[in-house]
């Protein structure tokens, strides 16, 4: 399946990101004995990743504005288009030497998802997907599981630590859903949540106070993969309420219902 041009585009820099993190990973694992452990070099691995995806993009599109995890917005001359980039996705299992991780780039022409790239550079697994395209795992097409029955499915889902998210809410979620569904599996990456659910490997996964770059291009793959992925109201107000839930038509529609539910 020969790929688009923007995907290329996309790969390479996903790719060559990802490499920098691999052989950063490798010394992360040797520093967890270390009484400081490897707090200060995840950081710098995690900036030198988006250093190599901003120098890639802004050479292959000049003019092209970003939104980046830790540069934040940066305006280009071309409004129309818009990077969203995680150079590392899945921060705190990359600190603890746990090989779920990934870098996920998305574009946005005049407000609409288009593209989305995601990649796992410790397992090698790329994720692809342009709008109207379909979606690939390496050069396999991907389909959403066809599981009919929460009952049956794996549901994948983020719980906020300290500091972060709404603790009370995530709890009755999760006690809702777990009555429900046939197991609850917590990567600790969005993207590659959402890249597990256009992968058909989850039937499903919802979490809420995730922001736009953790989410976007995994949002374009389930629904390439012939999902369905909205906020937890029903709406498409993914990238701004931090909230999205996703799955096949029944399965999405049966976690969103499940989420409204109060602990009974
Ligand atoms: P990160 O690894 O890039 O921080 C885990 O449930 C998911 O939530 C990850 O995709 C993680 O992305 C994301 N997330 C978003 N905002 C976060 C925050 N403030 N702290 C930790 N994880 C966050
Ligand atoms: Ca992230």
């Amino acid at each position: 399946m020969p790929r688009s041009a923007i995907i290329n585009v996309m790969v390479q820099a996903a790719m060559k990101a990802g490499r920098s993190l691999a052989r950063d990973f490798g010394e992360v694992q040797n520093l967890q004995v270390s009484l400081k452990g490897p707090g200060d070099y995840v950081s710098q691995a995690d900036r030198r990743a988006e250093e190599i995806i901003h120098t890639e993009l802004s050479r292959a599109r000049p003019g092209y504005s970003f939104l980046m995890e830790e540069r934040g917005a940066v305006d280009g001359d071309d409004p129309q288009h818009r990077w969203l980039v995680d150079p590392l996705d899945g921060t705190t299992n990359f600190l603890h030497g746990i090989p779920i991780f990934s870098v996920s780039i998305a574009l946005e022409r005049q407000g609409t998802l288009v593209a989305g790239v995601i990649y796992n550079p410790a397992m090698d697994e790329l994720y692809t997907a342009e709008r109207g395209g379909g979606a690939f795992l390496n050069d396999r097409r991907m389909r959403v599981a066809a599981r009919r029955e929460l009952t049956d499915c794996v549901i994948g889902t983020g719980i906020p630590h300290l500091g972060r998210g709404h603790h009370g809410r995530a709890l009755l979620d999760l006690r809702n859903v777990m009555g429900e569904a046939a197991g609850i599996r917590r990567l600790g990456s969005a993207a590659l949540d959402l890249a597990y659910v256009a992968a058909g490997r989850m039937d499903g996964f919802w979490e809420d106070a995730l922001s736009p770059w953790d989410m976007a291009a995994g949002i374009l793959m389930v629904r390439e993969a012939g999902g369905f992925a909205t906020d937890r109201n029903g709406g498409q107000d993914m990238l701004d309420s931090g909230s999205v839930v996703a799955g096949n038509e029944l399965i999405h529609r049966s976690l969103l219902k499940t989420l409204q539910k109060p602990v009974s």
